[in-house]
């Protein structure tokens, strides 16, 4: 059973200030993780560590060495204070960085090869990844998501449970938390999912809720949760419904 989990930047980082971690979260998170990562890939956003990076430089519609080189090195950062505070933590966690290993067309991930993923997770190791810049084979570079490399890492290798974590208690519309959502419900309530606080050049909530019904339609559901309350995280992990189900439709 592989399972993915994706724990949005928002929570490890402060979104609103360039490079600022938030370090109690992010050993809170690596905590609740360290108890329950067997078969687990963990995917995290890129929080003020990309987005504020990729801002300046108008990446992705800019080609920009020296803005790619400061965002990838950034990432890289926020990776590798995740990566020691799962150590730490007690898991074996090891850094898989995007950039060198993902190719881009049109922003949509063409290939990335999960083979190495799979052989650390059948090995008793905790892949980590993380929202990064990429090359794009039509644009030069572009940003790949948490959200788009959880869908798919999820379809590439069956995942059964796969959950993205936000500080959000799920996909909320009308002033309500949707119990599931479908690509039926889309038109109703597009216009109410909403986009990220803090700066985001990935498309915040609507951006999830997109790449995750691409993901229902290849026939594998997930859900969306909010990660910020103690508990959630080993709760999703042990596949238990919580926040928006995120399904295919019927
Ligand atoms: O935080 C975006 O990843 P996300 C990556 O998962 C960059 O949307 C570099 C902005």
């Amino acid at each position: 059973v592989v399972k993915v989990l994706k724990i949005g930047g928002s929570i490890l980082t402060d979104k609103t200030r360039a490079a600022c971690a938030r370090n109690d979260e992010i050993d809170r998170v690596a905590a609740e993780i360290a108890k329950s990562w067997k078969d687990l890939i963990f995917i995290h956003g890129a929080g003020s560590f990309g987005h504020v990076p990729a801002r300046k430089y108008g990446l992705p519609e800019v080609f920009d060495p020296a803005g790619l080189l400061e965002t990838h090195s950034c990432v890289v950062k926020l990776n590798g204070l995740v990566v020691d505070a799962l150590a730490k933590a007690g898991a074996y966690p090891m850094p898989v960085h995007p950039f060198s290993c993902t190719l881009l067309r049109d922003g949509r991930i063409e290939r990335l090869p999960v083979a190495p993923i799979a052989e650390m997770v059948r090995r008793g190791l905790l892949p980590v990844l993380h929202g990064d810049v990429a090359m794009d084979t039509s644009r030069g570079a572009g940003i790949v998501s948490g959200d788009q490399l959880l869908s798919y890492i999820a379809k590439a290798l069956k995942a059964e449970v796969v959950a993205s974590g936000t500080i959000e208690d799920g996909v909320m519309a009308k002033g309500r938390t949707l119990k599931e959502i479908t690509r039926d419900d889309l038109p109703a309530i597009g216009s109410d999912l909403g986009g990220s606080s803090g700066v985001d050049a990935t498309g915040g909530m609507k951006g999830k809720v997109l790449e995750l019904l691409d993901l229902a339609d290849d026939g594998i559901d997930s859900q969306i949760f909010n990660a910020s309350k103690d508990g959630m995280i080993i709760r999703a992990l042990s596949g238990e419904p919580l926040g928006t189900g995120v399904r295919r439709s019927r």
